[in-house]
């Protein structure tokens, strides 16, 4: 009996999971760390944009795309904070592969150590696509109920950090912080947490800290893949 090899594996991946594979391996090559932020509308992700970028107050830290259904708005708040571009997804509810890389094309040859991507305001398809990121983070705010992560299973299955924003409301709302984190570690138990305002920056050095020390990680790894090939 003659047998034969079939390489299988990176030519079966479909085209958009085959352009995330690739974004990523570019950007850890150029040690930029891409983190992918998704969250309901509304929860707070340009406000934790906004505070990430003023606590930083180094142009050369971050870059961001922004995406939104049909305006420039949040990209009208974040440009004046670091190098942003805005994706106009024309009423889709996620953001997919082709729209990332025109909006890179747009954003030009950046050098930041954080490309910042704000997914549409959408807990439930975002969690399906890969966008080349190296973190998902999930946004949830004290006004929306700590019942939400075993509501939307996949988006804190898929994520690696839960950030609870809008903790200033805590005396005003019937929302436990160990309540909601806890219903996501039911789910995803080695999710990292982080609680914070974007109001009056509370939390928000030991976010910065957690995107570091993340980074860092990635770059070691990169690094030591490199000695061992
Ligand atoms: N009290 C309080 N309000 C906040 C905080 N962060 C954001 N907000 C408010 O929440 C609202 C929504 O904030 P955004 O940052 O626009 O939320 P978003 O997730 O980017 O919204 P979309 O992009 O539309 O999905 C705004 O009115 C913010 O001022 C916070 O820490 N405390
Ligand atoms: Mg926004
Ligand atoms: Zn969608």
């Amino acid at each position: 009996m003659t047998t034969q090899t079939i390489p299988v594996g990176k030519d079966l991946l479909s085209p958009a999971k085959q352009a995330a594979l690739e974004l990523r391996a570019e950007f850890t090559r150029r040690g930029i760390f891409i983190v992918n932020i998704v969250s309901s509308p509304g929860a707070g992700k340009t406000s934790l944009l906004e505070a990430t970028a003023k606590h930083w107050a180094d142009k050369g830290k971050m870059s961001v795309l922004v995406g939104d259904l049909a305006t420039d708005r949040d990209a009208q708040r974040l440009a004046p904070l670091a190098p942003t571009v805005q994706l106009t997804t024309g009423g889709a509810c996620h953001l997919e592969m082709p729209l990332i890389r025109k909006g890179l094309d747009q954003l030009g040859a950046v050098d930041t150590d954080f490309l910042f991507i704000e997914n549409i305001g959408n807990l439930v398809c975002p969690a399906s696509h890969d966008l080349g990121e190296h973190l998902r983070v999930v946004v949830l705010s004290t006004t929306e109920g700590d019942d939400k992560p075993g509501k939307y299973p996949k988006m804190f299955r898929t994520s690696q950090v839960l950030v609870i924003t809008k903790a200033d409301l805590l005396p005003y709302v019937p929302f436990s912080v160990e309540a909601a984190i806890a219903d996501a570690r039911l789910i995803q138990p080695n999710l990292q947490a982080v609680s914070v305002c974007a109001r009056d920056g509370c939390g928000i050095a030991e976010w910065c800290a957690l995107l570091d020390a993340a980074r860092n990680q990635m770059l070691a790894e990169r690094d030591k893949n490199a000695i061992c090939h």
